[in-house]
C-alpha cells in the first residue's frame, strides 16, 4: 500500500441535501485525511474540462448540466491506498447497484445525481488534483 492523494467532489445533490458533514465523516472514519478543500459553483467550462474524457458520450450534456446546477465541495483526500479506498466508500456509479452502506447507496438518487465523484486511477488523480488545486493550496498532514 502506498500513501496516495485523490480528488473528491461532493456533488450538487448532496450539498443541497445538507449531508456534507455526513459524507466527510465517512472519509475521516476510514482514515482518509482532507488535505485541501473548497466550495465552489462550477462554470460550464470548468465542468466540461473536468469531464473531458466523457465529451463524446450521450450523457455528457446532462452531466455538465447537473454538475453546474449548484455548489459543490472539491477536496483532496490523502491516505493509504486513497484512490481505491475512496472509490470503495463511494459505491457503484448507479446507486441502485451500489453496495449497502456506501455513500451512493445512502445518499444518491440516480445515476446522474449520485452524490460524489472520486478519481478512478493514479493518472486521473494527478490530473484532477492539479485541475483544482495549486501545490501551495494542499496541506499534507499524514
Ligand atoms: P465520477 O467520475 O463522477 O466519480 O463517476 P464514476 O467514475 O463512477 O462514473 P463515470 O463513468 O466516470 O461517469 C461520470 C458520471 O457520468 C454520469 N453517467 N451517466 N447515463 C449514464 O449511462 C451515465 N454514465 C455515467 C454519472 O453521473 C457519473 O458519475
Ligand atoms: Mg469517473
Amino acid at each position: 500500500m502506498a500513501l496516495e492523494r485523490t480528488l473528491s467532489i461532493i456533488k450538487p445533490d448532496a450539498v443541497a441535501k445538507n449531508v456534507i458533514g455526513e459524507i466527510e465523516s465517512r472519509f475521516e472514519k476510514a482514515g482518509l485525511r482532507i488535505v485541501a478543500m473548497k466550495m465552489m459553483h462550477l462554470s460550464r467550462e470548468k465542468a466540461e474540462g473536468f469531464y473531458a474524457e466523457h465529451k463524446e458520450r450521450p450523457f455528457f450534456k446532462d452531466l455538465v448540466d447537473f454538475m453546474t446546477s449548484g455548489p459543490v465541495v472539491v477536496q483532496v483526500l490523502e491516505g493509504e491506498d486513497a484512490i481505491k479506498a475512496n472509490r470503495d466508500l463511494m459505491g457503484a456509479t448507479n446507486p441502485q447497484e451500489a453496495e449497502a452502506g456506501t455513500i451512493r447507496a445512502d445518499f444518491a438518487q440516480s445515476i446522474d445525481a449520485n452524490a460524489v465523484h472520486g478519481s478512478d486511477s493514479a493518472a486521473s488523480a494527478e490530473r484532477e488534483v492539479s485541475y483544482f488545486f495549486a501545490d501551495d493550496e494542499i496541506c499534507p498532514r499524514a
